[in-house]
């Protein structure tokens, strides 16, 4: 009989790349849909018609529970997030009770249905969690050993779910998984985190579309990777027979100019000075300076490799960006 898997966070970056991995390994997907008219729906229910689309909130437990009682699933992936860092610092309460508080929602769903010894969860653990700041490891990045210290409402919240998913599997033996999961893009990432914000103005920029692009703190280094390879992890870890928590990420640090340099670059623009102005109201009131991860774990234990690297993932966004801006009208 086919596996199913239920996934929060169905119309998210990940959710689109997990959904069609896991239907290409021959799993029954259903995926939580929020809210009373998502305009995501559509996208879902034409690009993957296979979803089986179930109406709940991270935040209500009693939908939860009549989606896992309508699913039955073998796997349950709990993507759903406020993700945004800067957008954090604006709504802290609501990214508690959603980005916090929602993973205890979800473990307790869980329970409540009887399906924790039954059920693999997956929880959606970030290298947020880390800050940058105790950055004492250099050359080797941070592994799963390493200290915490969030700077974001986001981040503290993801601490929470982490932890508290850490305590569901010492206390009930639940086989639950937090993947810590460095930054990765792709061009499903959302328009308002910076790697996509800039493949899209390139694009545009480009097409003559848009003259120049707003960012914030140029400074900042990210370990980023590329979507499509990290949702195979998240996979590889519900398949191992104890749970654990491994991080996901390239080892490797780039700023956010080499990212503007690469993606520029693939539109024939070799200085992009220019195009960019820096604008105070994308800076956040505390920043994660410098982030790089060790993936020895992961590669050692569940022989995850990522198959695309910086470059090839650059190029890759402003190649769709170009594609997608080519097809709509000049706005
Ligand atoms: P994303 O694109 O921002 O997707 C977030 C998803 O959460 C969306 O489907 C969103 O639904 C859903 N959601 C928000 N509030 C909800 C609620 N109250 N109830 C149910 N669903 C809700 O994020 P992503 O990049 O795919 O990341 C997936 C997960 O991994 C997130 O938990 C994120 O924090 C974490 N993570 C991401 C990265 C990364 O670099 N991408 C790295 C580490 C960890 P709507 O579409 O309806 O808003
Ligand atoms: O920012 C700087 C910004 O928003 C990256 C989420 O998926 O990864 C993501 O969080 C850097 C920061 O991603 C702009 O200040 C400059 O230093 O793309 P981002 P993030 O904050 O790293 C982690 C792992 C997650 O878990 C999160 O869910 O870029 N930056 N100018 C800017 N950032 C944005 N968004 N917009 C700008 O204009």
């Amino acid at each position: 009989m086919a596996k199913a898997a239920l996934i929060t966070g169905i119309t998210g970056q990940d959710g689109y790349h997990l959904a069609e991995f896991l239907h290409g390994k021959g799993y029954e997907v259903y995926g939580i849909i929020r809210g009373q008219h998502n305009p995501k729906r559509a996208r879902v229910e034409q690009e993957q018609p296979f979803v089986k689309l179930l109406e709940a909130d991270i935040t209500d437990t009693s939908s939860l529970i009549r989606a896992i009682e309508t699913a039955r699933p073998d796997e349950f992936y709990n993507l759903a997030a406020i993700s945004h860092v800067g957008y954090s610092f604006k709504v802290p309460q609501l990214v508690a009770d959603v980005t916090g508080k929602g993973v205890l929602n979800a473990l307790e769903a869980i329970r409540l249905t009887g399906g924790e010894k039954t059920i693999r969860f997956y929880q959606a653990s970030t290298s947020e969690m880390f800050g940058g700041l105790d950055y004492n490891r250099p050359g080797k990045g941070y592994d799963e050993t390493a200290l915490f210290h969030p700077r974001s409402p986001y981040g503290v919240a993801k601490l929470y779910g982490h932890w508290i998913t850490k305590n569901y599997r010492e206390s009930y033996g639940m086989h639950a998984s937090c993947g810590i999961l460095f930054n990765h893009e792709g061009e499903r990432r959302g328009l308002e985190f910076v790697t996509r914000k800039i493949s899209n103005a390139v694009a545009r920029i480009h097409l003559g579309k848009q003259d120049h692009i707003e960012l914030g703190n140029l400074d900042a280094k990210r370990d980023w990777g590329y979507a499509g390879d990290y949702v195979v992890g998240m996979w590889l870890m519900l398949q191992q027979d104890q749970p654990d928590d491994y991080v996901l990420a390239t080892g490797e640090t780039h700023t956010i100019g080499e990212f503007l340099d690469l993606a520029f670059k693939e539109v024939g623009i070799n200085d992009w000075k220019p195009y960019v102005k820096q604008n105070p109201a994308f800076m956040r009131p505390a920043e994660v300076d410098i982030l790089l991860g060790n993936p020895a774990k992961a590669e050692a234990k569940l022989g995850w490799r990522r198959k695309v690297d910086f470059p090839g993932m650059v190029k890759l966004m402003v190649q769709h960006d170009i594609g997608l801006e080519s097809a709509t009208s000049l706005d």
